[in-house]
């Protein structure tokens, strides 16, 4: 039988990873396969997704350094991997703009491997919040104008649109999002969903394995210049810092991490600029993981959301941080290095960047991989 394989679209934050992860515990307690991830991002590594979903406890592999839209051959190869661990069900993201994966991996796959894997539903994860820019409210929640187009391309592309974190919102409210998609796209099923909370999370899987892709090229503006102009305002930022108190004592990692984000959070709206994803990992050790922390930020209005705290106080904590950010790259560097600066004075802390990397999407740097240019 073919491997069945489903891509996660939707914008920065709005719960990709969570729900990827939700249902894959899903399917596999209810015995309906073997789920795996296949977690994307643009970086090249130190990738929060990926050190979260292997440290959930699902099978799963990294695909990093580009969109999986990019990379045919090694996204074929690592479809093979996880199918060799014994996976039948495979779910993977698409990062960044979280457009174009219906023409560059569904209708690739489907003309190139054949009948090799079954294509469930390209499915579109949309956050209630992130939806009020584009609702009739037209709601300035300081992301910039330009991202309107993504919010609207990402649905538009879609076999599927999930309306996430109903959690966060009353009944009433998710009647009228979910009427207001509806008006726009009528021919597409409309599903509600708490992949935190895990609810609606039955029915989504019930469907996404009960039916398949119609693997059809849609037209989303792919490549316009309104599709550039978004991508033009976002930038990746990925560290790896090596955080050591200088005494002999442990210190509440918890404090530490918070302050940073708080930090951060200062900087940003300094510099009138937003955060759609800021995200910290950071766990007790690689080969037997019993203790760690991972949070996220998704804007500079709201809370720091903790999936999960340290339990235990430590001497020094290798810090991931992963920031896809509506900010200069080389501001969002700035800011971070000054949060971080501002939390080893406090907590008598040295401090090592072992990892760095901060780019603009559309940067000619980023698209060079070591080659030079020059003007003809
Ligand atoms: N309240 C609530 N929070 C959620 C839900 N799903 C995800 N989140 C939270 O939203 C934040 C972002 O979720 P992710 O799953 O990391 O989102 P993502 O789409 O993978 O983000 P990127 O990969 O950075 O684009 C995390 O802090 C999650 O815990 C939900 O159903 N309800
Ligand atoms: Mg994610």
């Amino acid at each position: 039988m073919a491997t069945k394989y489903m891509v996660v679209s939707g914008f920065l934050g709005s719960g990709k990873t969570t729900a990827m992860i939700a249902f894959a515990r899903n399917l596999n307690a209810r015995g309906l396969g073997s789920a795996a991830i296949l977690a994307n991002d643009l970086g090249a590594g130190n990738i929060v997704d990926a050190e979260f979903t292997a440290a959930a406890g699902i099978t799963s592999l990294p695909i990093s350094g580009g969109c999986i839209c990019y990379q045919h051959e090694n996204l074929v190869g690592k479809l093979h991997q996880l199918e060799a661990a014994g996976a039948d069900v495979i779910f993977s993201d698409v990062p960044g703009c979280g457009i174009g994966a219906m023409d560059h991996v569904y209708l690739e796959l489907k003309d190139k491997e054949k009948d090799e894997f079954d294509l469930m539903p390209f499915t579109c994860l949309v956050d209630p919040e992130r939806l009020r820019m584009v609702m009739p409210e037209q709601a300035d929640i300081h992301l910039p104008e330009e991202m309107k187009f993504l919010l609207d391309a990402q649905m538009a592309e879609a076999d599927i649109i999930i309306l996430n974190k109903i959690d966060t919102i009353s009944e009433a409210e998710a009647h009228a999002i979910t009427n207001f998609i509806k008006s726009i796209y009528p021919s597409k099923p409309v599903m509600t969903m708490s992949a935190m909370m895990g609810t609606g999370v039955t029915q989504v899987v019930d469907y996404i394995l009960g039916h398949r892709s119609q693997a059809i090229h849609r037209e989303i503006g792919y490549g316009s210049d309104t599709f550039i102009a978004a991508e033009e305002k976002m930038s990746w930022f990925n560290t790896r810092v090596w955080l050591r108190q200088r005494e002999d004592k442990n210190l509440d990692f918890n404090e530490v991490i918070a302050d940073i984000f708080e930090g951060v959070r200062a900087g940003l709206k300094k510099h009138d600029s937003n955060v759609p994803h800021l995200k910290m990992f950071a766990a007790d050790s690689d080969e037997e993981l019993t203790d760690f922390f991972k949070a996220s930020l998704i804007g500079i209005d709201y809370d720091v959301i903790y999936d999960r705290k340290l339990d235990r106080k430590y001497s020094a904590l290798s810090l991931i941080i992963n920031a896809r950010c509506a900010a200069d790259p080389v501001v969002m560097a700035d800011i971070v290095d000054d949060a971080v600066d501002v939390v080893s004075v406090k907590y008598d802390m040295k401090v090592r960047t072992f990892f760095l990397e901060t780019f603009g999407m559309m940067e000619e740097g980023k698209f060079n991989l070591g080659k030079a240019s020059r003007y003809d």
